[in-house]
């Protein structure tokens, strides 16, 4: 691992344009229950069996339940190294995008400027019919919330949560600010298990587009096999060496 960190480091080091795409991995450091790895998501469920519109339309609250039992969990959590060091790179240097598949906001708090949010926040709300008068999304932050299932602020129907469930579009200006990012001198993917597209595409688009790419992740994923340089361990710990070796 150590010249790949070397590698890794003097290459940021050199470049003008990084992009950086983090999954759960890069909050779980920060106590947030990631999707698919052990200590994971909620009872027996699967995300992919409740983060749907389906599931919703089935049973709101009991997808609010999960909702609200992650909104819990990600009140008490706080950024950690990894959220803090991406923050600092994206102060530093506008051409240094951070796009995230994660919704819980952390990188939110850390101070990272032009954030792309790909699947929405947990903690905005939106009308579940999509009443003519509310706005796309609103924010909530009551934990708990008043009542389950919330009501839309606005047509008193019900509320969901506006986050991008599977089987829904993301919005477009997100996955075109994402495509636009993956015009880079290096392409970071980190904490992510790399198999939800489309966000999952985004490092070969990289690599495509003549970028120096990179995983930074515990386990090996279906990137690993693609990037110029897999290195495997702890998020938080990696970004906070380069960030050491970087002088930062
Ligand atoms: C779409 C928001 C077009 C909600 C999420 C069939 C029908 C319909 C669609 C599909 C289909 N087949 C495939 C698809 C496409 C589907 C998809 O990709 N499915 C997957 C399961 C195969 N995608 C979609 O549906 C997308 N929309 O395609 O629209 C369309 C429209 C109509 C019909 C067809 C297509 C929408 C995808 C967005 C779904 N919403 N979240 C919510 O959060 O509740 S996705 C959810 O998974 C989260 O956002 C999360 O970010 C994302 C990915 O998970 P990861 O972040 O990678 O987290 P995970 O736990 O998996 O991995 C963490 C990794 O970190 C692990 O590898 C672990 O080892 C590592 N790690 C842990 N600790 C650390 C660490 N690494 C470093 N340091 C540590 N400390």
């Amino acid at each position: 691992m150590h010249d790949a960190l070397h590698q890794l480091t003097s290459r940021i080091r050199d470049a003008r344009r990084i992009t950086v795409m983090t999954g759960a991995g890069v909050s779980a450091a920060s106590g947030v229950p990631t999707f698919r790895g052990p200590g994971g998501l909620w009872r027996q469920y699967r995300p992919e069996e409740l983060a749907t519109a389906q599931a919703f339309a089935r049973d709101p609250s009991l997808v609010w339940e999960w909702y609200e039992w992650r909104r819990e969990r990600i009140a008490s959590c706080t950024p950690n190294r990894a959220h803090e060091v991406l923050a600092s790179w994206s102060q530093r240097s506008s051409s240094c995008r951070i796009v995230t598949q994660n919704v819980d906001d952390l990188h939110v708090r850390a101070g990272t400027r032009g954030l792309v949010r790909l699947h929405g926040s947990i903690w905005e709300l939106s009308c579940w019919r999509r009443c003519a008068s509310a706005p796309r999304t609103w924010r909530d932050e009551h934990v708990p919330l008043p009542e389950r299932p919330p009501r839309c602020r606005f047509c008193d129907g019900v509320a969901r949560p506006a986050v991008v469930w599977f089987g829904e579009s993301l919005d477009p200006a997100d996955v075109a600010a994402a495509h636009d990012a993956t015009s880079c001198d290096v392409f970071l993917t980190v904490g992510t298990s790399a198999i939800v597209y489309p966000a999952a595409a985004f490092v070969h688009d990289a690599k495509q587009r003549g970028a120096f790419t990179a995983e930074i992740n515990l386990e090996p994923t279906p990137a690993s096999s693609v990037v110029d340089v897999a290195i495997h361990g702890p998020a938080e710990e990696i970004l906070g060496n380069i960030e050491a070796m970087l002088g930062g």
